[in-house]
């Protein structure tokens, strides 16, 4: 039977509820992780943990944990349910409120760990390539709620998602309010040109953790990479783009706003970088289980 964490207890996943008083249903006050574990180790444990913590010190959200409790409280989630691959999702909402926004009304964080199956958000699309539109709606400026932010507010995501969805697109790519790009819904984005590998700086877009292991992993492998800012032009005219995230992992693009990336076809650069991915993914992590994994 799945198990939920739900402050420090584990809940058969139908009883695993928060009240209709909490901020983080009533106004999307609080933040979140999405992590995954691979064949028994949990990738880049400690980087997520450090991204949830500052997430949270943005919004002035006090998690009730030290990150030694919240990483331990993670572990024993996947060992409650005898996970080995998993998708991981904490969550720490305002807690239980009354109406009316004011958070000091809040006394009490909720902490949520999900844990379960999920394969590679993408299914198929790895071997061929998603097809990507840009959409209308502009990725939230700094100015108002850093992107940096991994909030329970996803609704200028979903409005991006929707877009793609009724164009037929498999993801969407948002622009800033400058117009520069700034990456998917759910993803970082990269394009190479001529051997570069380049992703915009992460003002207006999340620091995705994926990002930084690929920007790494092309290091390694002698390819010149660039945090630049990025313009339509630039993808439309990209040898290859591609994006990556956690749920993502890296999936190559082969179409955007109607027009074909390279040749359609995931690129070399792109291929390299998904296996290195991979291979990255199989072999690297924090331990779930001390002894043999189930
Ligand atoms: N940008 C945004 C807006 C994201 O939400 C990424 C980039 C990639 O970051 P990481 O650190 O994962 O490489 C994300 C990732 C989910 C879910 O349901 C979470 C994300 C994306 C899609 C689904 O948990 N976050």
């Amino acid at each position: 039977m799945t198990r939920v964490y739900v402050n420090g207890e584990f809940v058969p996943r139908e009883e695993a509820t928060v009240s209709v008083y909490d901020h983080g249903l009533l106004y999307g006050d609080g933040v979140f992780e999405g992590i995954r574990a691979y064949d028994g180790r949990v990738f880049k444990l400690e980087q997520h943990v450090d991204r949830l913590y500052d997430s949270a010190r943005a919004i002035g959200l006090r998690i009730p944990l030290t990150k030694d409790e919240m990483t331990e409280a993670i572990l024993e989630t996947l060992r409650t349910n005898n996970l080995t691959d998993a998708y991981i999702r904490p969550i720490v909402t305002r807690g239980v409120g009354d109406l009316g926004l004011d958070p000091r009304k809040c006394t009490e964080p909720n902490l949520i760990i999900i844990t379960q199956q999920w394969e590679a958000m993408y299914g198929d699309l790895y071997e061929t390539g998603l097809r990507a539109v840009t959409v209308g709606v502009k990725r939230n400026p700094p100015e108002a709620l850093p992107p940096n932010v991994k909030s329970l507010n996803y609704l200028n995501n979903i409005l991006a998602k929707i877009q793609a969805n009724d164009a037929g697109a498999d993801e969407a790519v948002f622009l800033d309010i400058r117009g520069n790009v700034s990456e998917g819904s759910g993803d970082n984005i990269f394009v190479v040109k001529r051997g570069v590998v380049k992703t915009p700086p992460t003002i207006n877009n999340l620091k995705g953790i994926t990002r930084r292991t690929v920007i790494e992993l092309a290091g390694r492998r002698d390819h010149p990479v660039e945090e630049v800012d990025i313009g339509l032009f630039d993808i439309y005219t990209a040898d290859e783009v591609f994006v990556t995230g956690t749920a993502a992992e890296v999936a190559p693009i082969s179409e955007i706003d109607s027009r074909k990336i390279g040749d359609g076809e995931p690129g070399p650069v792109t291929r390299e970088l998904m296996d290195a991915f991979s291979e990255l993914t199989g072999t690297q992590g924090t331990e779930i289980y001390r002894g043999p994994s189930p």
